[in-house]
């Protein structure tokens, strides 16, 4: 299965989104993050994706993974992808437009879920939450609804 990174850059009360402007997720605010390459770590990738997308800069030890959520497409199964999410609480840099990305900074209850993958609006909240998580969601036909999903808290 294809493994991407997303990456929730957060403060005491801000969350840093980005709207997509090309590609896979067009016009929806996400965090940030992309498919990983062939040598690279699901680390190494969520790092690289932050400095291409809105030019900001981590260390590993900064990254805080928090979940795995699995994506199936029922009519599209290349479009099904692992994806790795990580907050980030420190950084260097201030977030940065790019050719690929638009980051804005919005308060932790005015997240805009109805411009955002559907998925977002059952795991986001628990992410916020310092909860950890796995999931899976199952889309019907093209990704703009779900068929069934379920989400479990992870202990560790
Ligand atoms: P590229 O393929 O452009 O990276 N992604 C999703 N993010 C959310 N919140 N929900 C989904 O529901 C997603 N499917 C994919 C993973 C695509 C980026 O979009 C994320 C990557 O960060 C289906 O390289």
């Amino acid at each position: 299965m294809r493994q991407v990174t997303l990456c929730l850059l957060l403060t005491e009360d801000k969350i840093l989104l980005a709207m997509k402007k090309r590609g896979f997720g067009e016009g929806k605010w996400n965090g940030v993050g992309g498919k990983v390459q062939d040598g690279e770590s699901i680390e190494e990738a969520a790092l690289r994706e932050m400095e291409e997308e809105i030019g900001v800069r981590a260390k590993s030890h900064q990254l805080d993974k928090i979940g795995s959520i699995k994506f199936f497409f029922e009519k599209k199964p290349d479009w099904n992808q692992e994806m790795h999410v990580f907050i980030i609480r420190e950084w260097e840099g201030e977030p940065q437009e790019s050719e690929e990305m638009k980051p804005q900074w919005f308060g932790h209850q005015e997240i805009p879920f109805k411009d955002m993958w559907v998925d977002d609006q059952y795991w986001m909240p628990r992410a916020l939450r310092g909860e950890h998580f796995e999931a899976e969601f199952y889309f019907k036909e093209d990704g703009d609804e779900l068929e069934k999903w379920e989400i479990r808290n992870v202990f560790s």
